[in-house]
């Protein structure tokens, strides 16, 4: 398998084999109308929002309404003809702001007999139309529109568990380098892209005609036929380092692409792998520079790095020169993360994952065993997800790309697989962590940090995976909630169940309890504005507080239930309710709370931290000039609450929606991990 040869020859030999053999989806194929080529045909279907659970409401638009003597009596005998053919009870609730008559049935309806029901509806002559209420919940999943087949990112059991990570950080802060094969213009990583450097002395393999110079953009590594050995085929151009930034830090919810693992980390592009490879001399110094160290010739790097990924390699032992330079790193605090190589065998024949002071990475297929391809034994550290295009496309690992067969073209998405692509999973996390932790948290805790949280591979690896699957929420010390649920009425299953349980074990909220012990939490009540004044109170840590002997409150009694949270509330401005023309000031306790509201009290509680809101607002249904505007674009900025995305890529807010309790939950663990 290893035949002898120069070194320059065989980092060509195992670059073009990280580089390029993974490549499956990319561009040939590809049209630009069609961004995501290999993925199924609803790619631009809703990405983030749970299908609609079962509901006991259901609203009704009544024809001729200035004829009919009561509307309520009217919708009240339709909603009860209905529900009589299908053997349950309904009553009538209330009319909404639309003109519309909201009616309840005694149960939660599945589809079907929730569309018997609509049909009997309709079938009244006074009925114009009637459509379910459907139960809506917030998700802080990101609404990027791929997000859904970045499986490494979210899925079990291979999945990196990056979403209850981002409650806590998102990489702010943290620079990680891609010493890789330059990068291209993607409207997913510009504005994450930091002034980098093409460290490449070999004009021939550059395609831009001179040596080292400022500008890392990738010209293209495609080769013809044994242009740089007799025995390679002719390849198309990779796009490599594109496609590893994406995976590190491609933009987030931002409605549009995918997200990166640290959303709001910045590349640091070093330009080092060209059409036959790249040299260690360049890459060693790519390594140096981006660590802050200098390099003869090239600027000082303005832009110290953290964290730096080399997706590249070669079947050789660690060189001094690159020793060297891989130490010089870890002395200054940047972590070093290596491709552990794709040869199916030990990663200990593979450099620079051989080397001292790197965090080595295997891969993992979709099914989290270690992916065919992968190296592995003593040579790696930890696992990450690299994919397995074998299985189909979509197994493999999405992200940005370009559609120049040769030279740069327009930007696209792709697959590709490999050990190249699972480090990047785990420089992203570096990234998380050196972020949340601060400048005095070593590469070396780093890497300590990651492998006493990773988690046994869920198919036994024999042959040695390191210390298991990496684990981005266990890393940043994420919270885990109980295997037991707290509550008799939420389901360890069921949405937000990890916040609501945080909630109960904070003393936040602790339900209700019946005269049999049983606790429940009504996850799908609206919340009321005396309980949300408690919510805040008690996150707040419950401070010293006394409540005036007089009620601000004409609506609030000094001895009702939570009067001293709703006094501490208006006390800090956080809410001072409503006042009348003449002067009477009123609460509205047991008032539900919209979102437009909720964003206005989280963002004070909150401190009414330094924002501008942009000039062009994030929802559709949201205008800047609105009430609490800038709160709700605010709460979607900061990833508390992001809205929902349809099928078109419009994104709502839906201000005048009620919160209930497990929206609530979640709002308020988002809001206390909030990353600066
Ligand atoms: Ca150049
Ligand atoms: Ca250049
Ligand atoms: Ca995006
Ligand atoms: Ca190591």
């Amino acid at each position: 398998m290893f035949r002898p040869r120069p070194f320059t020859a065989a980092a060509l030999t195992l670059a073009t084999v990280l580089a390029g053999a993974a490549l499956t989806a990319l561009p040939a194929q590809a049209t630009e109308a069609d961004p995501f080529p290999a993925l199924p045909s609803r790619v631009s279907g809703p990405p983030v929002t749970s299908p609609a659970a079962a509901t006991d409401q259901f609203i009704v638009g009544l024809k001729n309404r200035s004829g009919i003597a009561s509307e309520a009596a009217s919708t009240s005998q339709a909603a009860q003809h209905a529900a009589g053919a299908l053997g349950i009870g309904a009553q009538y609730l209330r009319p909404t702001a639309t003109g519309a008559q909201v009616v309840k049935t005694s149960k939660r309806l599945p589809d079907a007999d929730a569309d018997a029901f609509l049909a009997a509806l309709r079938s009244s002559p006074d009925v114009a139309y009637a459509e379910p209420d459907v139960v809506l919940h917030t998700s802080a999943a990101p609404n990027d529109p791929g997000y859904p087949y970045q499986w490494p990112l979210w899925d079990d059991p291979a999945g990196i568990r990056a979403p209850a990570a981002w409650d806590l950080n998102r990489g702010e802060g943290s620079v990680v380098a891609v010493v890789d094969t330059g990068i291209t213009s993607h409207t997913e990583l510009n504005g994450n892209v930091l002034p980098g450097y093409d460290m490449m002395s070999n004009p021939d393999w550059a395609r831009d005609g001179d040596g080292r110079d400022a500008n890392p953009r990738d010209e293209g590594d495609w080769t013809g036929a044994g242009e740089c050995d007799a025995e390679t085929p002719a390849t198309n151009s990779s796009w490599h380092g594109t496609h590893v930034a994406g995976i590190i830090a491609a933009i987030g919810n931002n409605s549009e692409g995918i997200t990166g693992v640290a959303p709001a980390a910045k590349i640091l592009p070093l330009r080092a792998i060209g059409s036959c490879g790249g040299y260690t001399s360049d890459v060693s110094d790519s390594i140096v520079w981006a660590a802050g160290g200098t390099v003869a010739g090239v600027p000082a790097n303005s832009n110290r790095a953290n964290v730096i990924n080399l997706s590249l390699g070669a079947t050789a032992a660690c060189s001094v020169t690159q020793q060297n330079a891989i130490d010089f790193a870890h002395n200054a605090g940047t972590a070093v993360v290596v491709a552990g190589g794709n040869a199916n065998g030990p990663a200990a024949e593979t450099s620079p994952a051989n080397c001292q002071n790197v965090i080595s990475v295997a891969a993992a297929g979709r099914n989290g065993a270690r992916a065919s391809y992968s190296n592995y034994g003593a040579g790696i550290d930890i696992t990450a997800p690299g994919g397995d295009v074998d299985a189909d496309n979509s197994s493999g690992i999405l992200s940005t790309a370009n559609f120049g067969t040769t030279v740069p073209a327009d930007e696209a998405y792709g697959y590709l697989q490999g050990t190249s692509v699972a480090a990047p999973h785990v420089a992203g996390i570096a990234a998380l962590l050196m972020s949340k932790m601060g400048n005095t948290f070593t590469p070396d805790m780093v890497e300590a940090r990651l492998k006493a949280t990773a988690r046994t591979l869920p198919v036994a690896c024999p042959e040695g995976c390191g210390a298991g699957l990496v684990d981005a929420n266990a890393a940043l010390g994420g919270y885990v909630p109980p295997a037991v649920s707290p509550f008799a009425d939420v389901s360890t299953g069921q949405q937000f169940y990890k916040e609501m349980a945080w909630l109960a074990g904070q003393g936040i909220s602790a339900g209700w309890v019946d005269g049999n012990g049983i606790r429940t939490y009504r996850p799908l009540q609206p919340i009321s504005r005396d309980a949300m004044a408690a919510f805040l109170y008690r996150l707040a840590g419950s401070p010293e507080y006394t409540a005036p002997d007089v009620s601000p409150f004409a609506d609030v009694s000094t001895n009702q239930q939570f009067y001293k949270e709703m006094a501490w509330l208006a006390q800090r401005g956080i809410s001072t309710g409503w006042v009348d023309g003449t002067g009477i000031r009123t609460y509205h306790p047991l008032d539900s709370i919209n979102r437009d509201a909720m964003a206005a009290f989280l963002y004070r509680f909150a401190g009414s931290p330094e924002y501008t809101a942009p000039a062009v607002s994030p929802f559709a249904d949201v205008s800047t000039g609105q009430q609490f505007y800038k709160e709700m674009a605010w709460l979607a900025d900061r990833w508390i609450s992001t809205g929902w995305t349809d099928a078109n890529g419009v994104r709502s807010y839906r201000p005048l929606q009620p919160i209930n309790r497990d929206a609530m939950a979640a709002f308020l663990y988002r809001l206390s991990f909030l990353p600066d």
